[in-house]
């Protein structure tokens, strides 16, 4: 029974029930409608209380169904049930208690009063796959709230809590004690009053007159040509809502306008690569271990530089205390005060409450003494990239900890085993790779060391998902999933150079493929200096070292170390971050290139410079997948989503080669292996998918 039925004198109750959170998918709509028009035809009921009877109250349409070849039958459909509710002489309760999302949302408007506990929250995330409310929520929404309020929901996607939805006028009454006692106790009190059915479909509401919201409507297109680039959705969702005032007398006429972009939202490969992402980053985080994971009590970190810092914030904003630890009283004080500041800028954005940044201080202790970390459960390791060292730390480390406890380390590319045979404990030992800044990016790659057990596993991965982060399982190789990706993707960007295409022209096309920034902005924001400096002090001779860093070596010896200094590849004036070109670089790059016999020629067009970079990317990772250091294409694909900007409505690396067909992929890459030899040696995972005329598969 997805709809649960009972009666509390003339109030009937409808519990919606279909686990996990009550997603409207066929088995839930159908029950649903025939019992809203059971309920409205029956002369003893007087009103209809619509509640939940799962964790959330209803997540909106069942995106699983997207997937299908043709849209719900109407007369089942969503739009169906909300018209019915429209319909219905009766008023209808919604007691939102939980997460009404989405069509979950759009169903709470469609009744005639919603009433919220504390849990409740509302939000339109349809925006996030790729879609637009199309259950009508571009047309109630800004009738009961107002254009500018139903703009920003339409638009973010972001909950609205139970007082701010009360406040906005999204919800009626904020309930007392348990939902469905106070929630009957608010239909009989509505009853006692003589409430009838009230209808937002029924009026303008608070639609303003046409051209009233013109500025509104204004910054809402500035906001998304800043901040939403390259997305198609968030301007049919602003033109369904300035038809929402056009029609602000016609429901019918602006619905109908929201149903024709709606279907195109649908139809979008955007909305297909997002919903993709969405399901992706669930499976994901499922992980690999099916043992049961232990909750960690307590947290260490050592090192307390930018990864240490921001791996201490993570264990802090979950509300583990954590300790954390550095050589030295002056380098932990630096760190601190670096939180410290994080967390008040955190606080001040909204990121966290009130009082947020004093509680996740609180929670930190500093030290420099490893006997004071005896009683941490989980220790992650956080210094730099020197194998040697991380060694005696993680020997430390077991000498101090309690049998059982876990250590981990943050490396993004040395040997976990390594380190585990530094321990007596190689079965608690794994990696657990932030992205910086830690605190903010939500990818943390999960590495299984040769003998990491499935508990420890699990516990990383439950312990990354308390911390809001997204968990992907990766196997012990040079530098694992992502960092393994990136440097065939730099490599080609370089090659670029050399033949002959400016900097200017690899970035600009990446950036207009959905990058955030391309890779040679990005090489001049992480700084050239570093891996010069790492090359200096490993002694790498010359000829094994890379183009690229040849070109950036040379760049550093010139003192250009990219934005920290205002020269790197491009020129920065003080305080600003826009690239400008500088003609020395050009000169450096074709006196390399003539050096390292590069043949040059004209510069390369966007779409070759998209497929030089990109096809590495879905190389590289059909590799990683035939040689199982990623257990899935999906896995792969968020793995570059989340910690490499890759635009999620392209759905990642694997996802977007899928949707240009492999099989033209693969023609692009054998040409590229013909013009440029081993390094695009088509992967066999590749070949075999083409040859079998399949995708990557799930996992
Ligand atoms: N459809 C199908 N499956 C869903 C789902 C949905 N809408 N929401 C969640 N799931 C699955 C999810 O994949 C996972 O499955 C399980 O439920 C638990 O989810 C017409 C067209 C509601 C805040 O975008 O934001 O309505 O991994 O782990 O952390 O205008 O789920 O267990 O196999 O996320 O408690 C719009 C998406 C749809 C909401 C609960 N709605 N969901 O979070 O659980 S489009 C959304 C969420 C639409 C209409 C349009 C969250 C949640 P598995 P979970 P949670």
């Amino acid at each position: 029974m997805t709809v649960r039925i009972s009666d509390r004198g003339p109030v009937r109750l409808l519990e919606m029930h279909s686990p996990p959170v009550n997603a409207l998918g066929a088995k839930l709509r159908a029950p649903l409608m025939d019992e809203i028009q059971a309920a409205s035809r029956d002369d003893a009921v007087g009103a209809v209380l619509l509640l939940s009877g799962v964790k959330t109250w209803c997540a909106g349409a069942d995106i699983k169904e997207f997937g299908l070849s043709e849209l719900p039958a109407p007369d089942a459909s969503l739009n169906a049930i909300c018209d019915a509710l429209d319909a219905c002489r009766k008023p209808v309760i919604a007691v939102v208690d939980g997460a009404a999302y989405g069509g979950g949302m759009e169903l709470a408007l469609a009744c005639d009063y919603r009433a919220v506990s504390g849990r409740g929250r509302f939000a339109l995330p349809e925006v996030n796959i790729g879609l637009l409310p199309g259950a009508a929520g571009t047309q109630r929404t800004p009738r009961l709230i107002g254009v500018e309020h139903a703009l920003q929901m339409c638009l973010d996607g972001k909950p609205v809590g139970a007082s701010r939805a009360v406040e906005i006028g999204l919800a009626d009454r904020l309930l007392e004690g348990e939902p469905t006692e106070a929630g009957c106790a608010y239909a009989q009190e509505l009853l006692g009053a003589g409430a009838v059915a009230r209808k937002i479909s029924s009026g303008p509401g608070k639609l303003p007159r046409p051209g009233e919201a013109a500025e509104v409507f204004a910054g809402a297109r500035q906001m998304i040509a800043r901040k939403m680039r390259g997305r198609h959705s968030p301007e049919l969702i602003v033109q369904c809502i300035e038809q929402a005032v056009a029609c602000r007398d016609d429901f019918a006429a602006g619905l109908a306008e929201e149903r024709r972009r709606f279907v195109s939202c649908l139809k979008d490969p955007q909305s297909k690569a997002l919903s993709h992402v969405f399901f992706a980053e669930r499976a994901a985080a499922r992980g690999a271990s099916r043992a049961a994971a232990r909750a960690v009590k307590r947290g260490a970190v050592i090192g307390c530089g930018t990864m240490g810092g921001g791996i201490a914030m993570n264990f802090a904003i979950a509300g583990i205390p954590v300790t954390v630890l550095e050589t030295g009283q002056e380098a932990l004080e630096r760190g601190l005060s670096v939180v410290r500041r994080n967390f008040e800028r955190s606080e001040k954005s909204g990121r966290l409450p009130p009082g947020g940044a004093e509680r996740c201080m609180g929670l930190i202790m500093p030290t420099t003494d490893y006997g004071a970390l005896a009683r941490a459960d989980f220790a992650v390791e956080a210094v730099y990239e020197n194998l040697d060292l991380k060694k005696k730390i993680f020997a430390a480390l077991d000498e101090t900890l309690a049998p059982g406890a876990i250590i981990a380390s943050n490396t993004s590319y040395l040997d976990i085993d390594s380190m585990a045979e530094a321990t007596n404990r190689p079965g608690q030992v794994l990696g657990m790779h932030f992205f910086s800044p830690a605190n903010i990016m939500r990818l943390v790659e999960v590495i299984e060391g040769r003998r990491s057990t499935p508990e420890t596993v699990a516990c990383a991965f439950a312990l990354a998902s308390r911390m809001k982060k997204v968990p992907v399982w990766s196997a012990n190789s040079n530098g694992f999933i992502g960092n393994r990706m990136l440097a065939g993707y730099m490599y080609e960007a370089f090659e670029l150079l050399f033949e002959g295409t400016p900097p200017e022209s690899v970035d600009a096309a990446l950036r207009d493929f959905g990058l955030p920034m391309g890779p040679f902005q990005l090489a001049d924001l992480v700084g050239l200096d570093l891996g010069w400096r790492a090359r200096e002090l490993a002694g790498k001779p010359a000829d094994e070292r890379k183009p690229g860093e040849r070109l950036t070596d040379a760049l550093c010896e010139r003192g250009r170390f990219g934005q920290k200094n205002g020269h790197g590849i491009y020129n920065y004036s003080p305080g600003s971050r826009i690239p400008e070109s500088d003609p020395e670089v050009a000169g450096l790059i074709e006196e390399l290139a003539r050096e390292l016999g590069y043949r040059r020629g004209p510069p390369a067009k966007a779409d070759e410079i998209v497929k030089r970079c990109m096809y590495p990317l879905v190389n590289t990772g059909s590799a990683l997948l035939e040689e199982g250091v990623a257990r899935a294409a999906s896995d792969i694909d968020i793995v570059y989503v989340y910690g490499y900007g890759f635009p999620a409505w392209r759905g990642g690396p694997m996802h977007y080669a899928e949707q240009q067909g492999l099989d033209a992929v693969l023609a692009d890459i054998r040409e590229f292996h013909d013009r440029f030899g081993a390094r695009w040696a088509p992967a066999q995972r590749l070949v075999e998918a083409v040859a079998a005329g399949r995708g990557f598969g799930s996992r």
